[in-house]
């Protein structure tokens, strides 16, 4: 019952989007770079057309070759407004207070000529205009508590008393462990068809110290309050909170950023799903600043609430994301296993190999800020880039193509130490951020500057890179186009600091905490099915298995990174900023033999040891990986140590940061401080 009335709703959508398209074929971007996005993002009001019943054929997919390239110039995301400081009717502290929505909307991400994309993301509940994907920019101070109330209106009419839920965009595998608000919640599902009932969401602030319980816990989702949800649905996660009792729908987190100042971001998290929802469109930047930076006479000003129209940037972020699309422009994302390996069934419940999840995703088009290849038209001086790699699965090497270098000044956790870091080449793991100064000073009017990406287009497997794997030069190996323009006097000309403030390296005595990175198959035909996290005494461990990541608050742990398949993954702390402390070659095979041996001999005395089996002297960390990180690249073959301090009690995730990875497996909770005795995960018992 529930997948027919889903149906018609997708359909009518589909029908929608050919009249809007129609409707905006003509129209313009923004005139100049550094002016806001023109608003296009009227929530969708189902129109009222009859559906006749959908034929099973889908769109074509767009050849990226065909897409025009550096003819639409970049957003430059405004700032979010807040609805001021606010103590929450009473109950709370002080605070800036946001009201953050999650909708559905058009947005012109192909160039005009195209069709516009529909795609989900994030902006101001009372102001339509402020939804755009990547969502507008949360400028926060150090130490300013921020409130947001986060809403889900994956609704058909936001503004209606009696909205519909809308089904997701992109096909949702019920057999991985995930949300599943129809037979969970929080478990595997069986059932082969794509999931077309409401949406869960869930938001995270990546990098953030931030309480547990405003972390957005990948079990702490929640549907939107639509009159139409199913009977029987789970309408919240089993690990909901809300710090404040909001309305129906939605979640309000605390974030007292307490922290240095850096380049945050904030993206969905909800369990099993946070690939769809985020390539969907949910994220933005969260970027936070302090005194330090400000006495740092950095190039300036970064967009600010009330600019006048033609303010000139020169702060700029730069979410950069791969994407596919149909010749409709709505988002191409993998409906079955068959497009990653042909591999075309038996699925899950007969074999471990689920019917939809692909193990990677990697897109066939470059998107910055929301648009694919633009151009920003840039003065003959310096700039400030905040790189954001929000890619599924793809690392990026970005490279100009004239000699032009980065200097890096941060990371994830905040300025680098000591000095920046002159680099040609950046490389960027998903959910890693680059806090760059470039000088186009050298160049003249006229002059056209392109930012490749010499990365791969297919799993990273560590540096260098195999030339039959880099990207497609006429596409993905592409990003935007850089165009001097004429000098004005505008904004903080700034300059390139000398020094930057000394960081105090992180000491323990405690013992290495050794993890693995496991790859599971489905041996008879020896394909991926899902990727684990576990440890060097258990093996590899799904997500509801018992914690075994359990330090006290106030420890200062080492987690040494056993990565045993052929691939490099971005692993992702929430919680803590870390130290990266070394990398050590090691024989991957050798440690695998003996840790087999031990589990199956029943684990007699201690656990392999990782450092038995190096294989070579440890590598220091990159230059570029001095500072604090909140995810660190463990290449195969090697074990990455980072080091961190664990403050505040309560329960949080570690996980791959490529989100089809983490969407099947890849993730684990960790507990700082005691363990309550009546957490409990699925494993012990069936209990949660
Ligand atoms: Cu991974």
């Amino acid at each position: 019952m529930i997948t027919k009335r889903a149906n018609d709703v997708r359909w009518v959508q589909i029908v929608a989007t050919i009249v809007l398209f129609l409707g905006l074929a003509g129209c313009q971007g923004p005139a100049t770079p550094s002016q806001p996005p023109v608003a296009t993002s009227e929530p969708s009001v189902v129109p009222t057309v009859v559906a006749t019943a959908p034929t099973s054929e889908a769109p074509g997919r767009l050849d990226p070759v065909t897409i025009p390239k550096f003819v639409e110039p970049l957003v430059i995301p405004p700032v979010m407004p807040s609805e001021g400081v606010s103590d929450w009717q009473g109950q709370g502290e002080l605070a800036t207070e946001y009201h953050i929505a999650v909708r559905q909307f058009e947005q012109q991400i192909l160039p005009s000529g195209l069709p516009p994309t529909t795609v989900w993301g994030y902006g101001r509940e009372s102001d339509p205009s402020s939804f755009h994907s990547p969502a507008f920019t949360i400028e926060a101070r150090r130490d300013e508590l921020v409130r947001i109330l986060w809403l889900n209106q994956l609704v058909d009419d936001p503004s209606s008393a009696n909205p519909l839920f809308l089904p997701h965009l992109l096909p949702v595998d019920q057999t991985l462990h995930w949300a599943n608000p129809v037979s969970g919640p929080d478990r595997e599902g069986t059932d082969q068809a794509h999931y077309l009932g409401p949406v869960p969401i869930v938001s995270h602030l990546h990098g953030a110290h931030v309480p547990a319980t405003s972390d957005g816990f990948p079990e702490a989702w929640y549907l939107p309050a639509a009159v139409d949800i199913p009977a029987g649905y789970a309408t919240q996660g089993t690990r909901y909170q809300s710090v404040h009792p909001g309305p129906p729908g939605a979640a309000v987190y605390e974030y007292t950023n307490d922290q240095r100042a850096t380049t945050l971001w904030y993206h969905d998290h909800t369990m099993g799903m946070t690939r769809l929802n985020v390539y969907a469109g949910l994220a933005g930047f969260y970027l936070l600043r302090d005194e330090v930076e400000d006495g740092l006479d950095l190039p300036g000003p970064a967009p600010r609430l009330g600019d006048a129209p033609g303010t000139h940037y020169y702060e700029i972020p730069l979410a950069i994301q791969d994407r596919s699309f149909h010749e409709d422009g709505s988002l191409f994302y993998p409906d079955s296993r068959t497009f990653f390996d042909e591999y075309a069934g038996p699925y899950i419940p007969d074999t471990t190999v689920p019917p939809t999840w692909n193990p990677e995703f990697f897109g066939d088009s470059i998107m910055v800020n929301g648009r694919t290849w633009p151009y920003l038209g840039v003065e003959p001086r310096l700039y400030r880039f905040r790189f954001l790699n929000g890619s599924n699965s793809r690392f990026l090497i970005l490279k100009f193509d004239r000699p032009v270098t980065f200097h890096q000044i941060g990371s994830d956790g905040g300025l680098l130490p000591d000095a920046p870091v002159e680099l040609d080449q950046l490389l960027m793991a998903p959910a890693e951020r680059a806090d760059v100064l470039v000088d186009f000073s050298v160049f003249q009017p006229g002059d056209q500057i392109v930012l490749l990406n010499l990365g791969p287009d297919s799993p990273f497997g560590g540096l260098p890179v195999d030339p039959a794997e880099v990207a497609n030069p006429a596409t993905t190996g592409q990003v935007m186009q850089f165009r001097i323009v004429d000098l004005t006097d505008q904004g903080n000309p700034g300059a390139l600091p000398s020094t930057l403030p000394a960081i105090d390296r992180l000491q323990t005595s405690l013992p290495d905490r050794d993890l693995t990175l496991n790859e599971l198959v489905y041996l008879p035909e020896d394909i991926p099915v899902e990727a684990e996290l576990g440890t060097a005494a258990d093996g590899a461990l799904s997500f509801d298995h018992a914690i075994t990541e359990n330090p006290m608050v106030g420890d200062t742990e080492i987690w040494r990174i056993i990565n045993l398949t052929e691939d490099a993954h971005p692993i992702h702390l929430h919680l803590v900023q870390f130290q990266v402390v070394d990398r050590t070659p090691f024989d991957r095979e050798a440690f695998q033999a003996a840790q087999e041996a031990y589990l199956d001999g029943g684990k007699i005395g201690p656990a392999p040891d990782p450092a038995d089996f190096a294989t070579g002297d440890p590598i220091p960390p990159n230059s570029w990986e001095g500072g604090w990180k909140d995810t660190v690249i463990a290449n195969p073959d090697q074990l990455t140590r980072i080091i961190a301090r664990f403050d505040l009690e309560g329960l949080y995730v570690w996980h791959c940061h490529i989100l089809e990875h983490e969407d099947n497996e890849m993730m684990r909770a960790y507990y700082v401080g005691p363990i309550p005795e009546d957490l409990h995960f699925y494993d012990e018992e069936g209990m949660h």
